[in-house]
């Protein structure tokens, strides 16, 4: 694997220049991609981005124009950060055809296919990289960029991917004066008032099974179509947190009568109850499916966590 100057040098070598990240974009592909292209510019070379599906909340931290009118054809160099594997750039994949292609992220199964490769899974995030890459030429708004990626993938410092040299790159990045509160809050808390409706009709429906410490709540497919934007995430989260709660379960209902449903623990292994509903994921986060009515759904829940449970406390 080269080391950062060199893939910086590979970079200042080619005029034309394409960075292009993982579609559904979120915070750290957003925030490395417009930082990286800020900092190119400082040193005259100028680069065009392109996103799938970008979602104008990532506004706040831009740093030029994102425009599909550029010749495809002059590109030398593709840039492509925070993506594992170039399907995951959607439509765009079919851009790194005949290019020199530079692949930098931090996911561990990053699987390598670009022609320069810098990968390191021991970064919160892409932007904690792409901090090293521009340090020299940091200004409030490549700062700002950086400083929304980190947050994002670390939750705002909680994932345990955060590590002391997460901290002390955003030390330096508060040095620059950039509305870091505003950032947090539109990128961290801010929330659709059809988001806020499906709380609301998630703590309405909630039950709590107190011998097993867990949270159990659902949406029906008719309340999931009584509002335009149907994003359900950090429902299940939500009811997580709630004090005494050690596991949390929640369904969502969809045309068909398929209940998906997501786990979240503090410590059960979620990923084993989750294998009962032709699902998995993580131990701690996992996510399955039943075709069954809510109703049913839940008795079988309740039951697969009640036979793990009594299995861990012999
Ligand atoms: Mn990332």
């Amino acid at each position: 694997m080269l080391n950062k100057n060199e893939i910086m040098n590979v970079i200042k070598n080619h005029k034309n220049i394409l960075i292009l990240t993982h579609k559904k974009p979120d915070g750290d592909a957003a925030g490395s991609v417009f930082a990286l292209a800020a900092a190119l510019k400082k040193i005259d070379i100028s680069a065009n981005i392109l996103f799938e599906d970008y979602n104008r909340k990532f506004n706040l931290i831009a740093t030029q124009k994102i425009s599909p009118y550029f010749d495809k054809n002059k590109i030398e160099l593709v840039i492509v950060l925070d993506c594992g594997n170039k399907n995951r750039l959607g439509k765009y994949e079919i851009l790194l055809a005949n290019k020199i292609v530079v692949n930098i992220d931090h996911h561990i199964s990053n699987v390598n296919f670009g022609d320069y490769n810098y990968v390191d899974p021991t970064a919160s995030s892409t932007s904690e990289i792409i901090f090293d890459f521009v340090k020299d030429l940091l200004d409030e708004k490549i700062a700002a960029a950086l400083y929304a990626g980190i947050i994002s993938d670390t939750g705002g410092f909680r994932h345990s991917c955060t590590t002391a040299k997460t901290h002390m790159i955003v030390a330096e990045l508060l040095k620059f004066k950039f509305p870091f509160t505003r950032i947090y809050n539109e990128l961290m808390m801010e929330k659709t008032l059809d988001e806020a409706k499906f709380l609301a009709m998630t703590i309405e429906n909630l039950e709590i099974i107190s011998h097993l410490k867990l949270a159990i709540s659902y949406l029906t497919f008719e309340q999931i179509n009584s509002v335009n934007n149907k994003f359900t995430g950090g429902l299940v989260e939500f009811i997580k947190n709630i004090y005494g709660i050690e596991i949390a379960a929640m369904i969502i209902e969809n045309e068909e009568k398929v209940c998906k449903i997501s786990f979240r623990s503090n410590y059960i292994d979620v990923n084993e109850i989750a294998e009962n509903f032709d699902g998995g994921g993580h131990k701690l986060a996992a996510g399955g499916i039943l075709k069954a009515n809510i109703r049913q759904t839940k008795e079988k829940i309740i039951q697969v966590i009640g036979e793990k449970l009594k299995c861990t406390t012999v």
